[in-house]
């Protein structure tokens, strides 16, 4: 069984096993969550993820998919990072957020982890619609089998948060 919690406030003070990064493709940060999680988890986390692009992803991560690092200093045991789609009028890319959902929570039981904090993933600098992003979140969680124990949402701001819990009805 799955729980989904919801929680108004910083991704980066979660203490979880796996805290997810709204990242993208390059792994070598960014504004947002990414820039809030490099910040606090320090250095270790680019070094990884600069070996990373190195090892596996020298054209960068594809839009839908999750890898995971240290977490460096955060209070957690990895860092899985995805890259959401940037949103679009013309063309629905919803699959890809989709699986954002899915692929971090697969990652997560590769690794073990028990609980799992996600962000509202490509619903800030990448342009998502927040009642959408919510919708297909809390679908694909609902969807996804998995060993993960505690799903938390972790939403910056009251707006966010609202959202969420009115998909949580
Ligand atoms: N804790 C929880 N939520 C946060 C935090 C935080 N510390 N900071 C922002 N949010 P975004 P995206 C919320 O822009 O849309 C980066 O430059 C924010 O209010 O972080 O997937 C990456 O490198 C919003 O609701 O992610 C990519 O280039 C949500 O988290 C790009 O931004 C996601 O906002 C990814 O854009």
């Amino acid at each position: 069984m799955t729980t989904i919690t919801l929680v108004r406030g910083d991704i980066t003070e979660q203490s979880v096993d796996a805290i997810v990064n709204a990242a993208n493709s390059s792994l070598l940060g960014g504004g947002g969550v990414d820039g809030a999680i490099h910040r606090r988890g320090g250095p270790a986390i680019l070094a990884d993820c600069r070996k990373l692009r190195a090892s596996h992803y020298g054209k960068g991560l594809p839009t839908g998919q999750a890898v995971a690092t240290t977490a460096g200093e955060l209070d957690a045991r990895w860092v899985i990072h995805t890259v959401g789609p940037v949103h679009s009028q013309s063309l629905d890319r919803s699959a890809l957020l989709a699986s954002c959902y899915r692929e971090s929570l697969r990652v997560a039981d590769e690794l073990g982890a028990r609980t799992i904090a996600f962000p509202a993933i490509s619903a800030g600098i990448y342009g998502w619609p927040m009642d959408d992003a919510a919708r297909i979140a809390m679908e694909t969680v609902r969807a996804t089998e998995t060993k993960v124990e505690e799903v938390r949402f972790v939403l910056f701001d009251e707006r966010a948060y609202e959202t969420f819990a009115a998909q949580l009805r």
